[in-house]
C-alpha cells in the first residue's frame, strides 16, 4: 500500500516556490467549487497533487539540492524513451500502453542468490527517499528532478554478488505490444545499460520508483528505473526487467549504436566533447540562457575517486 506522507512544511527553500503556487491554485479552485470550510485540512502536501498515486518517503537532508526544480510538466512531457518514439514529446502521449503491474525483475549472473523479485516486494523491502538530483542529457539540456527511490546498492546486496561480479548489466522490457516503437529497429532491443560494480554500489546510484512525490509516470520509466546523476541521461535506463552481474564490461545499447559517440562510462564531463555536442554548457529546461556544466554534473565530491588515475578522454 502506498500512503501519502505527512505534509512537509520546510518552507525555507526556493525550491518550494512552485509548490506554494500549486497549493494556492488548489485553494482557489476549491473555493471556486464552494468547498470553503475545512479546506486547510485537505490541502495537498508539498509533493502530491499531480494526479498520480502518492508515495510514502523521507527526505534526507543530504539530498535536498537547494536549486530550483524543473517544472513537473516539463519533467513529464519532454522525455527520451525510444521504445515509444524518438520524439521527446511523444512518450507522454503514448506511454499509456505500458502495463506496470504485474512487474518483476530477474536478477542473475555472478551472485550467490539469483532470483526473480516482484515489484511489490521490492517496494515493501526498501524505504523510499526523496532525492533532488541534477539530470543532464548528452544533447545539452538538463533538469533538476525530485526523484523518489532507494540506493541500488541496497537491492543488489541481497543477491550476494560474488567476487567475479565486476560489472552490472540492466535491461528494459521487450514487448512491442506495450512499446510500439519496438516494432521498428531504431535501436537494438532490449535497451541495455551497464555500470562498473563500484559505480552501481555508490550510494548516489538510485533505483527510482517515483518523482515529485508520486509513482513514476510511464514515460519516465515506470515502474522502476535507474538514475545515475553524474552520468549522461541515457545511462539511466527505464522500465527495468533484468539485472545481471557479469565479469566483463557489458556493451550498452548506445555503444552498439555508435561506439565512436558513446562510451561505457559516459560521465558528465565539460572537458570531453561528444562529436556532435560540446559538453561545456547546458540549457536547464525552463531557463533562457545556458549555464556551465559541472564536472561529474556537480557530484565530483561523491564520485571523482571512482575514476582516480583514469584517462577520462580515453574512457569517455
Ligand atoms: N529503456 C530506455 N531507457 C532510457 C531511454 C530510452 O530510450 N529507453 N532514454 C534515455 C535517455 S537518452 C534519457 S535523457 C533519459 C530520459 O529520462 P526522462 O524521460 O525521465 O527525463 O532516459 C534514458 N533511459
Ligand atoms: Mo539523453
Amino acid at each position: 500500500m502506498l500512503i501519502k506522507r505527512p505534509p512537509d512544511i520546510s518552507s525555507s527553500e526556493i525550491t518550494e516556490e512552485g509548490v506554494y503556487h500549486q497549493r494556492r491554485k488548489f485553494l482557489q479552485q476549491s473555493l471556486a467549487l464552494g468547498l470553503g470550510a475545512g479546506i486547510a485540512a485537505h490541502l495537498p502536501d508539498a509533493h502530491a497533487g499531480y494526479g498520480g498515486e502518492a508515495l510514502t518517503f523521507t527526505t534526507p537532508d543530504a539530498y535536498r539540492l537547494n536549486v530550483e526544480k524543473t517544472a513537473y510538466k516539463d519533467v513529464t512531457t519532454y522525455n527520451n524513451f525510444y521504445e515509444f518514439s524518438t520524439s521527446k514529446y511523444a512518450p507522454a502521449r503514448k506511454a499509456h500502453t505500458l502495463r506496470t503491474r504485474p512487474w518483476s525483475i530477474r536478477v542473475e549472473g555472478e551472485c550467490a542468490k539469483p532470483g526473480v523479485v516482484d515489484i511489490e516486494d521490492v517496494l515493501k523491502r526498501h524505504a523510499l527517499e526523496e532525492r533532488i538530483y541534477r539530470f543532464r542529457c548528452v544533447e545539452g539540456w538538463s533538469m533538476v528532478i525530485p526523484w523518489v527511490g532507494f540506493s541500488l546498492s541496497e537491492m543488489l546486496k541481497q543477491f550476494e554478488p560474488t567476487s567475479r561480479a565486476k560489472y552490472v548489466m540492466f535491461e528494459t522490457l521487450v514487448d512491442p505490444e506495450q512499446f510500439p516503437n519496438q516494432k521498428g529497429r531504431v535501436l537494438d532491443w532490449p535497451y541495455q545499460e551497464g555500470l562498473r560494480i563500484d559505480e552501481a554500489m555508490n550510494p548516489l546510484t538510485l533505483m527510482a520508483v517515483g518523482l515529485y512525490g508520486e509513482v513514476l509516470p510511464n514515460q519516465n520509466g515506470a515502474p522502476i528505473r535507474l538514475v545515475v546523476p553524474w552520468k549522461y541521461g541515457f545511462k539511466s535506463i527505464k522500465s527495468i526487467v533484468k539485472i545481471k552481474f557479469v565479469e566483463t564490461m557489458p556493451k550498452s545499447t548506445w555503444m552498439k549504436a555508435s561506439s565512436r559517440e558513446y562510451g561505457f562510462y559516459s560521465n558528465v564531463n565539460p572537458e570531453v566533447s561528444h562529436p556532435r555536442w560540446s559538453q561545456r554548457r547546458e540549457r536547464r529546461i525552463g531557463e533562457w540562457g545556458k549555464r556551465d556544466t559541472l564536472m561529474f554534473n556537480g557530484y565530483a565530491e561523491q564520485v571523482a575517486h571512482l575514476y582516480k588515475g583514469m584517462d577520462l578522454q580515453k574512457y569517455f
